[in-house]
């Protein structure tokens, strides 16, 4: 059987302002459906967080039905779903028993589980054990049982409950966890707060295969057959080097599972710019609609930066100089602004931006004779 892992789609995602639903519909009808029919896949599997919040925009929500309704009524190929932690688990599963007629197979809320779904190949059943993200306090209700705590024994105790019935079979997992040994970025949300979030990853031992979503990274944890697809697109500029896909699978008739990752290309690409702030200005560049940040290196300030930057790059989300020479007592000084010449507020300014290096005498004079220049214009109004 041949299987394609997403996860962490975040339909709806906001960056820096922007909604980026349109990219992601790019992404995903551009890409994601072809590459389903160009590979031949059997089954789909989206490993949570389908979408960023839990009331998605009108938008996000209209773009997962439509995206849901062509892998399944168009295509013919079964779309088994997971709730994240950025889902809303009841929402999400609104109408699941009728769907999974349809052969969309949605795993949100805990009153819903149905136990594995089922598929079939020439070789016999697979087994796909859907694990939605779940705080601990909820499985300890859902299966009354007073000694889960954490997320380790929670998902253990779920796991258990939705493998029932299919323990001589070809089995998937797909869960919505945080794998100790997994690498984050900036665009996960934390799974709890105080207490671990992490889980052992040697739960999923069973499986031949485990299609784990949450981190944004895609990556392996342990073995080859445990991984993260990482998400639909980058999310923050943490990820500006990283790849984003998804993992094509092939499980064996005898259980062997070989698998590998297929990059998706972006409409609009996430990058971090460097350089001085000139140099990023006038440089070629014929990728001016990707969504950047200029880290410059720059050690003066410049002036009206975010609006230049903004004429070369309409999509620029951020300007950071983190060499800029900002004084330590910036901002904390105590003096009468209405007793200070123009000359002094300057000075004590330059001193504020570059403590290190007060005005030379050459400077002085310059600004003198600016000032007298500007003075001898008050009658035209300069100042
Ligand atoms: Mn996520």
């Amino acid at each position: 059987m041949r299987i394609l892992h997403t996860a962490d789609w975040h339909l709806g995602k906001m960056f820096y302002g922007d909604y980026l639903t349109d990219e992601q519909e790019y992404v995903l009808k551009e890409q994601f459906l072809p590459l389903l029919k160009d590979e031949g896949i059997e089954a789909v599997v989206l490993s949570g967080d389908v979408y960023d919040r839990s009331l998605p925009p009108a938008a996000a929500v209209e773009l997962f039905d439509e995206i849901a309704t062509k892998v399944t009524a168009e295509l013919h190929i079964p779309f088994l779903v997971i709730s994240g932690n950025h889902d809303s688990a009841s929402r999400l599963s609104f109408g699941s028993a009728l769907l999974a007629r349809q052969g969309l197979y949605i795993a949100g809320d805990l009153d819903k589980l149905t136990g594995p779904v089922i598929l079939r190949d020439d070789a016999g059943p697979v087994a796909f054990v859907l694990l939605p993200y779940a705080e601990p306090a909820d499985v300890r209700h859902f299966l009354s049982d007073e000694t889960i705590h954490d997320h380790q024994k929670a998902l253990e105790a779920l796991c258990a409950f939705q493998s029932r019935g299919c323990d001589d079979m070809r089995a998937v997992c797909v869960s919505h966890v945080f794998a100790s040994g997994g690498v984050s970025s900036d665009s996960e949300r934390p799974l709890s707060i105080g207490g671990t979030d992490m889980i052992d990853s040697a739960v999923f031992d069973r499986f031949q295969y485990t299609a784990l979503g949450h981190l944004h990274g895609p990556q392996q944890v342990g073995r080859p057959e445990v991984r993260y697809a990482g998400s639909l697109l980058k999310y923050s500029f943490s990820e500006a080097t990283q790849k984003k896909g998804a993992v094509l699978v092939d499980l064996a008739d005898n259980g062997q599972v070989s698998s590998r990752f297929i990059s998706f290309t972006p409409r609009h690409d996430v990058r971090i710019l460097k350089g001085s702030f000139h140099d990023i200005m006038e440089r070629e560049d014929d990728r001016t609609g990707d969504y950047v940040l200029a880290r410059i290196d720059d050690t003066e300030p410049v002036l009206d930066g975010m609006a230049r930057l903004r004429k070369k790059y309409p999509n620029a989300m951020a300007l950071e100089a983190p060499r800029r020479r900002i004084s330590d007592h910036a901002g904390d000084r105590d003096f009468n602004i209405r007793g200070t010449t123009e000359e002094e507020l300057f000075s004590s300014f330059a001193g504020a931006m570059r403590p290190e290096q007060p005005l030379s005498e050459k400077e002085t004079d310059c600004l003198h004779q600016l000032w007298d220049a500007l003075r001898k214009e008050e009658g035209g109004g300069i100042l």
